[in-house]
């Protein structure tokens, strides 16, 4: 479910919105089927189109579980080649997602495990509460992560911790997923997506044509060596130059006003 939701509502002026991608499946504990992956790419295609959203927040409406991975009754009814075309899809699914244009922040509550870490690690922040549990079991269904695991979440935390929790599939709390570097922050159960929209207003509150940037640049960068990074640091900072945006940030910090900025 989709959800957009202003920044600033006492700022009538202030087009900055934040979307919400709600999850809500709670039969199969929004486990990824082949509805809900379509409703979700419909999603991801809707969002760069709209220029008010600065932040997008992956929630889930299902109490105590974030999301638990692939749907496994319905992988059951797969052939060896349908289950490869749908695990591709996924993977696909979250790369779009990693790759939308504005942050995108997940909101942990309960079980997040296969893909449904996979999903989170997808994201650019995570902010879970205390009752979340992250897990990769895949190998303990004699399968590997498919959707980016084995090679976002070592990116993430390191080579050593990540194969640890893939080689053994155990779970780990919110502690320990914060203590890893899996989480950025750490709240009591119940209130990640308050967090994670507290960001999101933070976020909203910048230049959407530089925090893009900045997202480009990471994650470009983080693909290549420093020389070569530093290049895609010149050539999006250089993105930032021409834009009507600057100047008001210029004229905000002159005139001491808060800036609004139309990402032009
Ligand atoms: N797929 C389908 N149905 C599920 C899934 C799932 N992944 N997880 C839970 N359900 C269903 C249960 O079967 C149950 O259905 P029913 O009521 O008909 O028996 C219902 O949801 C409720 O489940 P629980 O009673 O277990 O609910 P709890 O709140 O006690 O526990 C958990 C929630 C912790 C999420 C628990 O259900 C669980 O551990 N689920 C399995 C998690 C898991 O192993 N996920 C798969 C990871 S592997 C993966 O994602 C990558 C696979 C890539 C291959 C894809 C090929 C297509």
């Amino acid at each position: 479910v989709f959800e957009k939701i202003k920044a600033y509502p006492d700022e009538p002026e202030n087009p900055a919105s934040i979307a919400v991608l709600r999850m809500v499946r709670e039969k199969a504990k929004n486990a990824l089927g082949r509805q809900m992956l379509g409703e979700f790419v419909d999603a991801l295609e809707a969002i760069p189109q709209d220029p008010s959203l600065r932040a997008v927040i992956l929630t889930s409406e299902v109490e105590r579980v974030f999301c638990a991975g692939a749907d496994l009754k319905e992988r059951r009814t797969m052939t060896q080649q349908e289950a490869g075309m749908f695990v591709s899809k996924l993977r696909n699914s979250f790369t779009s997602l990693s790759n939308l244009p504005l942050p995108v922040i997940a909101a942990v509550e309960g079980a997040a495990l296969g893909g449904g870490i996979e999903i989170a690690l997808a994201c650019d922040l995570r902010v879970a509460g205390k009752n979340a549990i992250f897990g990769l079991p895949e190998t303990s269904l004699a399968i590997i992560p498919g959707a980016g695991g084995t090679q976002r979440l070592p990116r993430l935390i390191g080579a050593a911790r990540a194969k640890e929790l893939m080689f053994t599939a155990r779970r780990i709390n919110a502690d320990e997923a914060e203590k890893y570097g899996v989480v950025n922050h750490t709240v009591e159960a119940g209130g990640a997506f308050d967090k994670a929209f507290e960001i999101a207003t933070e976020i909203a509150r910048n230049g959407p044509i530089g925090v893009r940037a900045a997202k480009t640049a990471v994650d470009v960068g983080l693909q290549t060596d420093l020389t070569s990074g530093m290049e895609v640091e010149r050539v999006c900072y250089a993105q930032t130059i021409p834009t009507s945006d600057r100047m008001e940030g210029l004229n905000a910090f002159r005139e001491k006003r808060k800036p609004i900025y139309k990402g032009e």
